[in-house]
């Protein structure tokens, strides 16, 4: 125990996980180390920046510019396992599991470019639940940021406001500036947070890409932001955990009978 006076009860730490979940339950956000290895970050950079150019010259270029979604790619899942691989990685998920519940689904994927010298839109503060203004005394979703190259002071690390996921909306700007910190991590780490935890990334004044992953995991009850079982068509349904994690099992039902049927199927009463 620390030296403190007046204080007859202190929470004990039994193990490393439990350092990870109490600074994220108090701060908002933990930092996980070497949860990705050298040769998959090198393959993560190719896959990422080449399904950005699909989408860029499927969407358009100048499409994108108009919707603030340049340097942003979308579900990069849809198009390689690779990335579902990462989404569902057992380290990550386990603190899921221990901050949500047995029952979570995938809610987004994103892959952020960033690069020197550009804006990013995801550099403007934000929560990954938009326009919530409320705190909850346990966690609906958890965001899980994949640093896919180093995040220093120049390179644009994650900015996080600590705290800020318990309280109702974003406080003054003086505030902000006053405690916000930079997220300093290696490439292969993993910020997980509080997805009501207010963030942005950081300005970009290094000579090299800074990439990043978000993965952002609720209870079954919210939405997902891409209907994933209707974009995957099937594919992974037949895999029991598969099926819960991407939706499959909790897309709402097309009418009355077919969601009478869903419960009869698993004999729910
Ligand atoms: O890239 C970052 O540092 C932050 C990304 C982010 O906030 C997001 O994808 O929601
Ligand atoms: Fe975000």
């Amino acid at each position: 125990m620390e030296k403190s006076y007046g204080v007859n009860r202190q929470t004990k730490l039994n193990s490393k996980i439990d350092i990870h979940l109490e600074e994220l339950q108090i701060n908002g956000f933990t930092v996980l180390e070497n949860v990705l290895k050298n040769d998959e970050l090198l393959d993560c950079r190719l896959k990422l920046d080449s399904i950005y150019e699909t989408q860029k010259a499927q969407f358009g270029a100048e499409n994108l510019i108009k919707i603030n979604e340049q340097n942003l790619v979308r579900c990069p899942l849809i198009y390689d396992t690779f990335f579902l691989n990462i989404a569902t990685n057992e380290k990550v998920l386990e603190f899921v599991k221990l901050l949500i519940g047995d029952y979570f689904i995938l809610h987004l994927q994103n892959g952020i470019i960033n690069k020197p010298s550009e804006e990013h839109h995801q550099s403007s503060w934000h929560r990954d639940l938009p326009y919530q203004n409320f705190v909850i005394s346990k966690p609906l979703a958890i965001g899980a940021l994949y640093c896919i190259d180093d995040f220093t002071n120049e390179s644009g690390g994650t900015f996080v406001l600590p705290y800020s996921h318990r309280v109702e909306s974003i406080p003054t700007a003086h505030y902000v500036e006053k405690y916000c910190r930079q997220i300093v991590a290696k490439a292969g780490s993993v910020i997980l947070f509080d997805s009501m935890l207010f963030h942005k990334a950081g300005y970009n004044s290094s000579s090299f890409i800074r990439r990043a992953i978000n993965n952002v995991y609720v209870v079954p009850i919210l939405k997902q932001q891409i209907d994933l079982p209707f974009a995957l068509n099937g594919k992974y349904s037949d895999n029991e955990f598969l099926s819960k994690f991407l939706g499959y099992q909790s897309k709402s039902a097309s009418n009355d009978t077919e969601w009478r049927n869903n419960r009869l199927e698993k004999h729910i009463i």
